[in-house]
């Protein structure tokens, strides 16, 4: 029987949207690219009960999906937010029916939808946690490792982490640079938790020599092929030992069923962005859930307030394996809240303040944007 959740209505009166520019402290290389400044939306919906913030974890450009920050900009600006200023008084359990005849857009919608989660709960003294299900005080805490210059520099930066206190590492791969690269990590630390990521970098053309990748005894293998091939990643699944953990191909609940029925994965990365919000994320966790598959929380380079609720929502006990859920430092000198997440013997505390249950710094926001609207009633 699923949780019953329902948070108080509260009357949306602005949304102000802006676009922050966030330095990283090294620059992030995977299949798709190298970043160095994190382009991000964050939203702050003002109610006549409380504010809320919520984030829109789109890249600059299309490169994992289809959503970028310029085009969520716009379906925001345009679509989205008239829509719920139209909506007036409304629960964060109906944002999703309301923003649903606009089609995707997810990651936008997801960010709508937590910052007017986060002011109703606010508005209640209720934190995000307990509302989503949260059976834990803390979680443990993973590190996704970009890709480095060689194999060697990879087990320096993987060390770096390790000594930090990661309980688990990711690496990610492409074509060229799998094998070898998770060979000198195995080699150098042994049997440590240790996943693999390809963000799609594959086809099943290249399926010998992901089976080289099962002597290496990982946790996972994380979208080796594109995100619509879901009867290719059955097939490879059947292949593989390495258990086959989809993220970019897992939309929604349906797409979770859909792919669960078809045997194309056997883990779920959970994204709140990926599926349009953390109330599809926890649908996606409770499918999961009774169909016995291990879930983990996926990170999109969040900043203190993605980051606080991605604590709360891996805290949900369908959540067995560790998530990318990183102390800020991973990517951020300066972060835009008050007391950033840091990392305590491997793990990350699930914040108990009310909503989010963290504090925005104002002057940390203001330095950072680059671009601001306010969109009224
Ligand atoms: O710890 O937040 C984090 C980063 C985790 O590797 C990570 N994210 O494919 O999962 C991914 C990847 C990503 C980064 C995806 C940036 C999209 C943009």
């Amino acid at each position: 029987m699923p949780i019953a959740r329902a948070a108080a209505p509260v009357t949306l009166e602005a949304v102000e949207l802006r676009v922050l520019h966030l330095p990283l402290v090294a620059p992030f290389t995977t299949s798709f690219g190298t970043e160095t400044v994190r382009e991000v939306i964050i939203v702050r919906a003002r109610t006549s009960e409380a504010d809320g913030w919520g984030e829109i974890v789109t890249q600059q450009a299309p490169l994992y999906s289809s959503e970028y920050t310029q085009g969520a900009w716009d379906v925001a600006e345009r679509y989205l937010v008239p829509a719920l200023l139209d909506a007036g008084t409304l629960a964060p359990e109906d944002v999703a029916g309301a923003l649903a005849p606009f089609v995707g857009h997810r990651m936008a919608k997801a960010g709508l939808e937590l910052a007017i989660l986060d002011a109703s709960l606010r508005s209640t003294a209720r934190p995000l946690g307990e509302y989503l299900g949260a059976v834990r005080d803390r979680v443990p805490s993973g590190v996704s490792v970009g890709i480095q210059r060689d194999p060697a520099a990879l087990v320096d930066t993987v060390a770096a982490y390790l000594d930090q206190g990661y309980v688990r590492i990711k690496i990610k791969i492409k074509p060229g640079r799998d094998v070898a690269d998770t060979a000198a990590v195995r080699d150098a630390f042994g049997t440590i938790p240790l996943q693999v990521d390809a963000n799609s970098a594959y086809t099943l053309a290249d399926i010998d020599t992901l089976a080289e990748l099962d002597r290496f005894d990982l946790l996972l293998i994380e979208q080796p092929l594109q995100e619509d091939d879901i009867v290719d990643h059955a097939t490879l699944a059947a292949r593989l030992r390495t258990p086959v953990c989809l993220d970019e191909s897992i939309v929604s609940a349906k797409a979770a069923a859909d792919a669960i029925a078809l045997r194309a994965a056997s883990v779920v990365n959970i994204k709140a962005g990926r599926v349009g919000g953390y109330l599809e994320a926890v649908r996606v966790h409770d499918l999961c859930r009774a169909s016995g598959l291990p879930v983990w929380c996926g990170g999109m380079l969040e900043t203190g307030i993605g980051r606080a609720a991605n604590a709360a929502l891996a805290a949900l006990p369908g959540f067995t394996l560790p998530g990318d859920i990183s102390a800020s430092d991973r990517f951020y000198a300066r972060d835009i809240v008050t007391e950033p997440i840091v990392l305590e013997d491997g793990h990350v505390r699930v914040p108990t303040g009310p909503g989010i249950g963290v504090e925005i710094d104002p002057v940390a926001l203001e330095d950072a944007t680059v671009a601001r609207v306010e969109l009224r009633r």
